[in-house]
């Protein structure tokens, strides 16, 4: 390694070799072959971008910095039209813009290859210059990708218009459930000091469409309200504006009483009121574009208006007065279980919140899990979705992977998001899908939003893996366009991140493909949920039948016994599957017609239980088991059949993190059948292997120092 001092200075002109450390992302802009290169030049010869502002320059300078990278050559700004420019314009910098905007909204764009007085050029056209930064990204997408400039007629505008992240970093540095390092916000140094990670953090954004952030934990500490708080908040939305992206925070119920010792915190009491008015105001005098509050209210031990015999909308309704006169929204979480109801944990938040349709103020917008219990390896969809037509639904997917391998797992997520937007309420009969709800299509909602629990730290390469990338990739390109497929997208960042080489990008998408699916078998196949250690979530533990509150407990999710395995949820059960619109109940109350995926969510059942396969639930869960561990054996061949093409640096990252994901689905495939037989007393199927150790052994494991537990 050079350290730089004071005399020993490397030249200038001398080759800085730079290793492939992430940081980069999907933005490498790594050079192109020869032949692509000379096409790619012919497609760029200048850029010639009408009016100026910091949104405009950040256009210009990525798709010079992106032409760099990829042909070595430097892209001139350019007054006039010449062969092969690239023509950034809205119909305010334009008025003759020869493209239309219409339908594109404050976001879209169009581009479009045309001949403008008579040269042949590529036209970026938007309503705005964050829509011309999506378009610019757009371009280099594709060029990135290797996929033709020519004949271009793109139009593209987000159904969606909130597509947030949710950061759970804590005001001290840490991150719940964060597997990448610390918080990349320095609170501590802000507002002073503003490292360039938080530009660079921007951009990754805005390539993805991605258009605002909340920068606390939603287990919210009330300093982040207090007026140097807000100073540092407002630096780093100054920061993201000329992205296109604004800022929001998680507020904590009580602030009030905590930082101005009020009384109580009921939302009727117009002192409570008066306060959070007052609050709004003061955030908005730093940060006039401020997007607005998200809050977990009487959930996990947080405080809310329920503590005061009020209801989730009498709070949310509060809180949206305040920022109303701003534009602000308030985002309320419908993740809400508690310790004193006894009902099945998955029907707690459809019976909360469901009463309360249409009773929510019209800039409050309900966010809601993918599924009803947790962010497991695999829920069915959350039953909210669909049985609250005069209330907007945002949907809360978690990228930071708490149940799916955390940092080192190899669990592609793009299958699993796809798979709930694509899931099918019948709230409005056949077609009723997830993302039309939470797009608003389906119930003609304006507000619409779609969130995404980060996964990003301040590791170097940000997410923790180079494959965790991909997954706030996904999440980002399916936010914008929920009928983007996740193999497209994996295809996509497979060419971005790695090479377009199809020896490279064949093998890495399909491996990426069955990944996630790969994880539910070696974790919880068939429907089961919620067996992971306590508290940190890392590793098997179904056996856990001792903590305080029964839902916390495994054996709870499972019900495993002699006789068999899973949570009754029909009629004879909890009767959860009532919550679902008719159709899907029906088809959910009967085994033989409830998709096996899902078996053991929905229904006991005998280990003799035949599934489709023939196999009897048993031996059908021990199949799964072993095909899971059995899936990140073939892909450390793939991986190592990959050597030549990939970078030594991120090559050897990515096999040391299958080794340890190998020997991890092991473990789990292993712990989990030693605490099965253990209950259901019966031998393995023929071929399958017995635990490498007996159960005691797996229930000794113990792991205080797990990342990403508070
Ligand atoms: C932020 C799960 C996680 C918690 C998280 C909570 C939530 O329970 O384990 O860490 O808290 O979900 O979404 O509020």
């Amino acid at each position: 390694m050079i350290a730089a001092t004071g005399t020993a200075l490397t030249p200038l002109s001398a080759p800085v070799a730079r290793a492939e450390d992430g940081y980069d992302l999907w933005l490498r802009y790594a050079r192109a072959d020869a032949p692509r290169g000379a096409g790619l030049a012919a497609h760029a010869t200048a850029i010639v971008a009408a009016g100026t502002s910091p949104t405009l320059t950040i256009a210009t300078q990525e798709l010079q910095r992106g032409v760099a990278g990829m042909t070595g050559t430097t892209l001139p700004l350019s007054a006039t039209i010449q062969q092969g420019a690239l023509l950034l314009a809205t119909p305010a910098s334009t008025p003759s813009l020869p493209v239309k905007t219409d339908g594109l909204g404050s976001e879209g764009y169009a581009i479009r290859s045309m001949t403008v007085d008579g040269k042949a050029v590529t036209v970026i056209a938007a309503n705005s210059d964050v829509g011309l930064l999506h378009g610019a990204y757009h371009w280099l997408r594709l060029a990135q990708s290797g996929e033709s400039l020519d004949h271009l007629d793109i139009s593209s505008a987000p159904k969606i218009g909130l597509r947030l992240l949710n950061h759970w970093d804590n005001l001290n540095g840490t991150v719940e459930r964060g597997y990448a390092g610390e918080s990349i916000w320095d609170w501590w140094r802000l507002p002073d000091w503003k490292g360039p990670r938080y530009a660079d953090y921007a951009r990754a954004n805005a390539s993805i469409g991605i258009n605002g952030t909340v920068l606390n934990n939603v287990n919210a500490r009330s300093d982040s309200l207090t007026a140097p708080y807000i100073a540092k908040a407002a630096a780093l939305a100054d920061i993201f504006r000329p992205y296109g992206i604004k800022v929001y925070l998680s507020v904590k119920w009580t602030a009030p009483m905590e930082l101005d010792g009020l009384k109580t915190a009921d939302p009727l009491d117009p002192a409570v009121a008066a306060w959070w008015k007052a609050k709004a105001d003061e955030i908005y005098k730093a940060i006039p574009d401020f997007g607005g509050f998200l809050v977990k209210a009487n959930s996990e031990g947080q405080p809310g208006p329920q503590d005061y015999n009020r209801t989730h909308a009498d709070g949310a309704n509060m809180l949206a007065a305040a920022v109303k006169p701003h534009g602000g929204i308030v985002m309320w979480r419908a993740f809400v279980y508690a310790h004193d109801n006894p009902d099945d944990r998955a029907k707690q938040a459809y019976t909360d919140f469901k009463p309360l349709d249409g009773k929510f103020a019209d800039n409050v917008i309900v966010q809601v899990k993918n599924g009803a219990i947790d962010f497991q390896p695999r829920e069915p969809f959350h039953p909210l979705f669909g049985a609250m037509p005069k209330t907007p639904l945002m949907m809360e997917f978690q990228i930071t992977k708490e149940y799916l391998g955390q940092s080192t797992h190899l669990t592609y997520l793009g299958p699993l998001f796809e798979e709930v937007l694509d899931a099918d309420t019948f709230a409005n009969g056949r077609g009723s899908t997830v993302a039309k709800v939470i797009d608003g299509s389906l119930e003609g909602h304006r507000l619409t939003g779609i969130a995404g629990v980060a996964n990003i730290g301040a590791n170097r390469d940000w997410s923790g893996s180079i494959f965790n990338q991909a997954d706030w990739y996904a999440f980002g390109r399916l936010a914008w366009d929920t009928s983007l497929s996740a193999e497209g997208i994996a295809r996509e960042w497979t060419k971005m991140t790695f090479s377009s080489d199809p020896k490279v990008v064949q093998p890495v998408v399909t491996m990426m493909m069955g990944s996630r699916e790969a994880a539910v078998d070696y974790m919880t196949p068939l429907g089961l949920a919620h067996v992971m250690g306590t508290g940190h979530h890392y590793g098997p533990a179904p056996w856990v039948s001792d903590l305080a509150r029964p839902e916390w407990n495994p054996v709870y999710y499972h019900k495993a016994d002699v006789n068999g395995i899973g949570f009754d949820r029909t009629k004879r059960g909890s009767d959860a599957v009532g919550q679902y619109a008719p159709v899907v109940a029906k088809m959910l109350t009967d085994p033989r017609t409830t998709p096996e995926r899902d078996l053991l969510w929905f229904h006991h059942l005998p280990w003799d239980y035949r599934l489709k396969s023939g196999d009897t639930l048993w031996d059908g869960l021990i199949h799964h088991y072993d095909g899971g561990v059995r899936y990140v054996a073939d892909m450390q061949t793939t991986w190592a059949s990959l050597k030549p093409y990939v970078d030594a640096e991120r090559f050897a990252e990515t096999e040391a993190f299958l080794t340890i994901q190998h020997r991890e689905a092991q473990w789990w495939r292993d712990a989990s059948i030693a605490y099965f037989q253990s209950v259901s007393k019966r031998p393995l199927p023929a071929g399958s292997a017995a635990p490498a150790h007996d159960l005691d052994w797996y229930k000794a494991q113990s792991f205080p120092y797990a990342p990403g537990h508070n």
